[in-house]
């Protein structure tokens, strides 16, 4: 046995993901369903490093040192219980299985209890980066035992992304399905990001009047400051873009129909299990469904609503400006929900995941790489127990100075009728967190009313009914 890793799955996630750690002078075992993919990927890049190809999984096994390491790149879901199966059959206790797929968390949950039962050790790993990243450096999450991290940590963290500090984005996120759990909220905190961005661009087209390529100009202006990120730099790219065919912006031959493969969607229904808000990334999967239903689009087409007219051009940069300062405001928001999230769930599943950690590991190699991840980083270094992104000194303070430009921008997209569900859901949370009494008093009031819910009291403790029907007389209920 001459493998530290083994990759199974070659499609195109796990071929640069076998490719990579080859690069990085490890010798890859190479296994696939159909063998005709194994031959092909060491026939195309077998001279960019050690690879031993399998036609079996006997033989793959066979050819991995011990523990044995079984990177695991088939498609989510059955495909992904099938080949655990098969493999796990042919392991020992000690070996490692890694599922680098898009599990859901709790598929994750079950899984690595059912092998731990065996003494195998199964680690859900969160891989961010797409083809490119697989290939170049992806932000990897890997969750697990402590020891599974022990005998797979170094392997992974060679072929990570490195952040500009030169750490590798990576770390042990914490036991069974901590991993695949961050992976799931990055997602939706990308959906929300690229919601946030996707409304500035609709602002900048329909109340500034920009061209595409004008705002393309203007996003690339942005990247060079506090929005300096991936998403920012490839919107530039996509609007700059023209259609070869027509000659016109690729922007404007697209179909405005936002598809999507369910992460973010996830997210939200585990959001409302968790009980907690991430209204930003609920607002995202919207968009892109309502973006979805032409039906009810062509139905609604003919509503009353403002004409969209273009501001005067002086008036029309001093705009922009305020739109990117609702754009970072929303975008500290949307990340405020996304770590409260993971946050909520490492309480509740007793992960103890390290908040400025993932904030570490998402500065490079994943979509929503960032510089601002480095000023979360620091947040939470500061103060670990951090309630809130908000209630740090420094975002405190640059949202702070945003606000009045937020607030006009959504009240300028309100009057232009240009729809910023994101923009203002994240306005709504702020200042949601910031009231000092919310009407949710009122609401418990309806619900005593309707259904003898009870509350609780602003003034003293316990719980109380009010007799609605009778005299209207206060009972104290616990
Ligand atoms: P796919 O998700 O398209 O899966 C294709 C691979 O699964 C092939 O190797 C195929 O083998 C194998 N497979 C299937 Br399908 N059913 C199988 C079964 N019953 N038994 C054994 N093998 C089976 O590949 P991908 O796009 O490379 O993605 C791999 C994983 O990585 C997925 O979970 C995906 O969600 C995740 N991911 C993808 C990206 C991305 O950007 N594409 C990013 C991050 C994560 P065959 O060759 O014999 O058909």
């Amino acid at each position: 046995a001459t493998a530290q890793i083994g990759v199974t799955g070659l499609a195109v996630m796990g071929s640069n993901l076998a490719r990579n750690f080859a690069r990085h002078g490890h010798t890859v075992a190479l296994h696939n369903r159909t063998y005709a993919k194994t031959e092909a990927l060491v026939g195309e890049h077998g001279h960019e490093g050690d690879f031993v190809p399998a036609e079996s999984a006997e033989d793959f096994v066979a050819a991995l040192q011990k523990p044995r390491r079984i990177v695991i790149m088939v498609k989510a879901g059955d495909p992904t219980d099938a080949v655990i199966d098969e493999f796990a059959a042919l392991l020992e206790p000690g070996d490692v299985i890694i599922d680098g797929g898009n599990a859901h968390f709790a598929d994750t949950r079950r899984r690595e209890k059912a092998l731990r039962e065996k003494g195998i050790h199964f680690v859900g790993a969160g891989i961010s980066g797409g083809e490119e990243g697989a290939l170049n450096g992806p932000a990897i999450m890997p969750g697990g035992s402590e020891e599974s991290y022990k005998a797979l940590g170094p392997l992974l963290e060679s072929i990570a992304a490195k952040a500009e500090d030169g750490n590798p984005c990576c770390v042990h996120v914490g036991p069974d399905g901590a991993g695949h759990f961050v992976k799931m909220v990055h997602n939706g905190i990308e959906y929300a990001d690229m919601q946030l961005i996707a409304e500035a661009y609709d602002l900048l087209r329909n109340v500034a009047g920009f061209a595409p390529a004008r705002i393309a100009e203007t996003f690339r202006g942005w990247n060079a400051g506090r929005l300096d990120s991936y998403l920012i730099e490839i919107t530039a790219e996509v609007l700059a873009h023209t259609d070869a065919a027509t000659g016109r912006p690729f922007v404007d031959v697209v179909a405005d129909e936002a598809e999507q493969k369910g992460t973010g969607r996830w997210t939200v229904q585990t959001a409302l299990d968790l009980g907690t808000p991430v209204s930003g990334i609920a607002e995202a999967v919207f968009a892109r469904s309502v973006s979805g239903h032409r039906d009810l689009r062509e139905a609604a087409r003919e509503l009353p609503g403002p004409r969209r007219a273009a501001l005067p051009d002086d008036e029309a940069a001093a705009f922009a400006a305020r739109v990117e300062e609702a754009l970072y405001a929303s975008k500290v928001v949307s990340y405020a929900q996304g770590w409260n999230m993971i946050s909520a769930a490492s309480a509740e599943y007793g992960w103890d995941i390290d908040l400025g950690a993932m904030a570490a590991i998402w500065r490079g190699g994943c979509i929503i790489r960032a510089a601002f991840l480095d000023r979360i980083r620091s947040a939470f270094a500061a103060d670990p127990a951090l309630p809130t992104l908000l209630a740090d000194k420094g975002f405190a303070e640059e949202v702070g100075r945003a606000q009045d430009a937020w607030r006009s921008v959504v009240t300028t997209a309100v009057a232009h009728g240009v729809p910023t569900p994101g923009f203002s859901a994240a306005l709504a949370y702020y200042d949601a967190l910031r009231a000092e009494r919310l009407p949710a008093a009122l609401t418990q009031g309806q619900r005593d009313f309707f259904g003898a819910h009870t509350y609780r009291r602003a003034d003293r403790e316990g719980s109380f009914h009010t007799r609605w029907s009778g005299e209207r007389d206060e009972e104290r209920t616990a």
